[in-house]
């Protein structure tokens, strides 16, 4: 007679030690730098009424939210583009949970909230804080939201010029009603390259005889390829067959995606793309085959038009790196609370300025963070952070891809020397003073020597742009680091200020402290000019090139 354990196919043993699995708690009650920042800055009374929803949202994202996100991983989108029939019909198939999501964002007001102005410019706050606290447990529906956001932001700075978009797609845009709200898409990237937008797009746009156009040409990568709308670059073909090269030929035109009978606005969907990660998201190739479209830009402003847009999207960027910082370890920390202020600082000024009371001081900082953190965050998880049934992998996958969507490093790195340039310096000389004043308030001792830093350092910053102005090599050169030491400096100066301020906690004073120990100028330092002059560059050159012939 054979006793129970040794029945030949029962009882395998796998040993009784189990690793926990890792809980996540309330996400706003557990960030003390959010609810601390928002205690300082927004007034009482917009707190009071805006915590409880924040703290029920925090346990949404921790709970249901968390486990749709992960749905939307596995479900992933995919194309059918022939009917069993042999139709052309390009559907695209969206899993349950992304459709969720979709329900989700219209009734928490994820858009809603910053465009109802309840509380004025600190809606604009709200909003963030609690698209901050959704970008991790989205499954990246997080980037179709910061498109919508964006296209509300274009329609609504268009004002009363086009009625007919405020009340359409502004609506749906800024809709609570699941039922009524539209996404939008930004199709701006065609296959000569999305850098430069200027020289790269081909979409040609032919004037009808009732103000429209139709749109012909290859968008090449066009995200959330589900939206409802988009607005896309193109330029107008003249009487005579001709167009205008260069970005003083592109406008910037309103698409829906759909004729009102459901099928594709003269769309083809080419393909899917088939990426390392953000696989969650539909993006594709596609095809603009006489798309009907109105412009919405003075003919050939439609990068000054659309940059209304990249700000937003920018600034969703940078709060998708800062909130994924968030869901790895405490020893990150600091990265992680740097970020998170950065971001939330420049939701404030976004506030102001939608309201209309930003001054000119106020108009200046949108830049992002490196990968690095959850690269580390990744490791320290050991082998779990490289199964995918852990939810950890998706995390570096999908924020490999915030330094080159929304402008590459390199581009917004331009775009400082950009804004540095077209405003005259003032941009630095509001940076250098705002820094220095924040600065000049901190009396606690232990905070010295950082307030100190900081201060040196964006005045040493100032100094190398100045002695550099008139030789755009060397600043293109540095460009990168330059961007770098204006965002570490600038997050210093936040930090130290937040930690000396009331609500600064010995938590508080250890980041800025920390944060402040950086390099916080880089190379980016008089003496130091040299480093990215031509001799640098030519040597750079030969050092990449050697061995090859041509
Ligand atoms: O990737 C995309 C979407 C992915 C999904 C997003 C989700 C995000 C959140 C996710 C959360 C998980 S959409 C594609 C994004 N593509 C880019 O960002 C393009 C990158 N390239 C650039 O940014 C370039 O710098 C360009 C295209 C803006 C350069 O264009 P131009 O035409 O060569 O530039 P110009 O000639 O310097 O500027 C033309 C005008 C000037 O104004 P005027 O004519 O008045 O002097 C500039 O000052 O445009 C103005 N301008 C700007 N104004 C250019 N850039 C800006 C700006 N950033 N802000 C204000
Ligand atoms: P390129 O412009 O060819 O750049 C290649 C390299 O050259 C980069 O390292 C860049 O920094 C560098 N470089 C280029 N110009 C300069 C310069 N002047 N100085 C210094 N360095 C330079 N686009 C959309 O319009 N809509 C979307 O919805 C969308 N979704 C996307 C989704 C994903 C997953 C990805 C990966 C991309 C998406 N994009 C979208 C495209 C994205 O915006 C572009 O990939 C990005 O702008 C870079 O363009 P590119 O790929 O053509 O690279």
């Amino acid at each position: 007679v054979l006793r129970e354990q040794e029945f030949p196919f029962a009882c395998a043993r796998h040993g009784t030690f189990i690793q926990e699995e890792p809980q996540l708690g309330n996400q706003y009650l557990e960030d003390p730098l959010l609810q601390s920042y928002l205690k300082r800055h927004v007034p009482e009374k917009v707190f009071k009424a805006i915590q409880p929803d924040l703290i029920k949202f925090g346990d949404r994202v921790a709970g249901e939210m968390y486990q749709l996100g992960r749905e939307c991983e596995i479900q992933e989108p995919y194309l059918e583009q022939y009917s069993a029939w042999g139709c052309r019909i390009d559907q695209l198939v969206t899993g349950p949970a992304w459709r969720k999501m979709h329900d989700i964002s219209a009734e928490e007001g994820l858009i809603a909230i910053a465009y109802e102005r309840e509380f004025a410019e600190w809606s604009r706050v709200y909003g963030m804080a609690k698209l901050y606290l959704n970008c991790p447990s989205s499954g990246l529906y997080s980037c179709p939201l910061a498109m919508t956001d964006g296209a509300a932001k274009i329609i609504e700075s268009l004002g009363e010029a086009m009625p007919s978009l405020q009340e359409q797609a502004f609506m749906r845009l800024t809709s609570r009603d699941p039922q009524k709200f539209w996404t939008s898409g930004q199709w701006m990237t065609e296959k000569r390259g999305g850098s430069d937008v200027a020289n790269g797009t081909e979409t040609v746009a032919v004037e009808q005889a009732d103000g429209s156009y139709r749109l012909y040409g290859y968008k090449w990568f066009s995200s959330a390829t589900d939206a409802d709308m988009t607005f896309t670059l193109a330029r107008v073909v003249d009487k005579h067959g001709q167009t205008v090269q260069g970005t003083k030929g592109l406008s910037l035109f309103y698409m829906e995606v759909h004729k009102e009978d459901g099928s594709l606005n003269g769309i083809e969907i080419v393909k899917l793309k088939n990426k390392l990660g953000t696989r969650q998201l539909p993006t594709a190739e596609l095809l603009l085959d006489g798309a009907v479209a109105w412009m919405t830009s003075d003919e050939g402003r439609g990068v000054p038009a659309i940059s209304n847009m990249l700000k937003i999207t920018r600034m969703h960027n940078s709060l998708a790196a800062a909130s994924s910082m968030r869901r790895t370890l405490a020893s990150m920390e600091v990265e992680a609370r740097g970020a998170l202020i950065l971001c939330l600082e420049n939701t404030r000024l976004l506030g102001r300025e939608d309201c209309g009371i930003a001054d000119d001081q106020d108009e200046n900082l949108i830049r992002l963070l490196a990968l690095t953190v959850a690269t580390e965050g990744l490791e320290s998880f050991g082998g779990q952070g490289y199964i995918e049934d852990t939810g950890l992998p998706s995390i570096l996958r999908d924020a490999q891809v915030l330094s080159i969507w929304e402008g590459t490093t390199n581009i917004l790195s331009l775009d400082v020397l950009r804004a540095i340039a077209k405003s005259r310096g003032e941009v630095l000389t509001a940076f250098v003073q705002d820094v220095a004043s924040r600065m000049s308030h901190v009396s606690n001792p232990h905070l010295e020597k950082s307030a100190e830093k900081v201060v040196n350092a964006s005045q040493a910053i100032v100094q190398f742009v100045q002695k550099n102005a008139t030789n755009q090599d060397v600043l293109e050169l540095a460009a990168r680091d330059l961007a770098f030491s204006l965002c570490r400096t600038y997050t210093g100066a936040l930090l130290v200020d937040h930690a000396a301020s009331d609500l600064g906690s010995a938590q508080d004073i250890y980041t800025a402290k920390r944060w402040c120990e950086k390099d916080l100028t880089l190379m980016v330092t008089n003496d130091n000019s040299g480093h990215y002059g031509n001799k640098t560059s030519s040597l750079d050159f030969d050092l990449v090139f050697d061995g090859y012939t041509d």
